[in-house]
């Protein structure tokens, strides 16, 4: 691939096509994840397609509903979406990499009044929801037959306005479940951003894909780590070493103040808060965590 590049740049070759939301929750982190990739975007405004001058790629913007099936007939190659969305349209194609932003739960709810006593619940009633498909191997697994009546959105509205008995919706703070009077009975699944793609790409369209997942792996490595500088006194040098051990080993280098040392390492910002207390204890001063750009691991 750099050869060509180096001859004909990126004009000539062939492109990995990419689908993103248009407008939605995913679409502002689908667009700067590439941005922090290097990758540039010719067209800021954001119209059908557009194309980047840094990285052979180019980006379509549509529903994220509509995503999986564009993957599917190659008018895409790959695509982000919520997990929820493959899980529901995603049949023959793959989770690539996950992303971890926009997490969320699918869940079956009830009204509040109503007393819960297991998925048996549901045996005969209606329940409203915009993912049957998933509903439905949930209740196929649990073996229950009830009645799904798909809308396309305010599923949340159905039970109180008497279009079911219950509903299967996306849930992230349960917010609009309680101002529904709806509790939360079942978490069905889990889900996140999601790239997703054919697994017949062609060997140069896998090429791209690899650099492009080598670059986002770097900087979400980047984003989950600092950069952490500190002072240790010499003869708790092996303790503090032994708390952050960074990539492969701290640099350790003597201060001109003698029986102390300077110590530099990585680690992730969770664990910075769960040590933070103990290296305090071992005596370090003068701690800086600093934030990494990009991390090659
Ligand atoms: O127009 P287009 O079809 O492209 O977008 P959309 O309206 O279908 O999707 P959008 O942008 O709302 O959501 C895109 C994806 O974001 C979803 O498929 C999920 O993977 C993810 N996501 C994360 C969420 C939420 N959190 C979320 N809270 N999607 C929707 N919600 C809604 C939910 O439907 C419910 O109405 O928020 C409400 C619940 O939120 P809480 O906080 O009150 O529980
Ligand atoms: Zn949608």
């Amino acid at each position: 691939m750099q050869i060509l590049q180096a001859f004909f740049g990126f004009e000539t070759m062939e492109k990995l096509k990419i689908a993103i939301q248009k407008s939605g929750r995913l679409s502002e982190k689908s667009v700067s994840i590439l941005r922090e990739a290097g990758i540039s975007m010719t067209n800021g405004e954001r119209k059908l397609i557009s194309v980047s001058g840094s990285f052979p790629i180019e980006v379509l913007y549509l529903r994220d509903d509509d995503i999986p099936q564009y993957v599917k007939d190659k008018v895409a190659d790959i695509g982000i979406v919520g997990e929820n969305v493959f899980a529901e349209k995603g049949s023959d194609i793959s989770i690539v990499e996950r992303l971890g932003f926009s997490r969320c739960r699918m869940s079956l709810a009830i009204p509040k009044t109503e007393h819960y006593s297991g998925p048996e619940y549901f045996h005969g009633k209606k329940i409203a929801t915009s993912y049957p498909v998933i509903l439905q191997r949930f209740l196929d697994e649990k073996g229950v037959d009830a009645e799904i009546h798909e809308i396309s959105g305010s599923v949340e509205i159905a039970p109180g306005i008497g279009l079911a008995e219950g509903i299967f919706d996306i849930v992230s703070s349960g917010s609009t479940l309680i101002s529904n009077g709806l509790s939360e009975v079942e978490v069905v699944m889990h889900s996140e951003a999601v790239i997703i793609g054919r697994n017949d790409l062609s060997q140069s369209k896998r090429e791209i894909l690899n650099d492009l997942l080598f670059r986002i792996r770097s900087v979400q490595a980047a984003t989950n780590n600092k950069y952490i500088l500190l002072n240790a006194p010499n003869d708790k040098l092996d303790e503090i070493i032994g708390l952050i051990p960074g990539m492969k080993s701290p640099t350790v280098m003597p201060l001109a103040e003698s029986g102390w040392s300077s110590v530099h390492s990585v680690l992730s910002e969770r664990q910075f808060w769960q040590i933070i207390g103990e290296l305090q204890k071992l005596g370090a001063q003068g701690i800086l965590v600093i934030p990494i750009e990009k991390m090659i691991v």
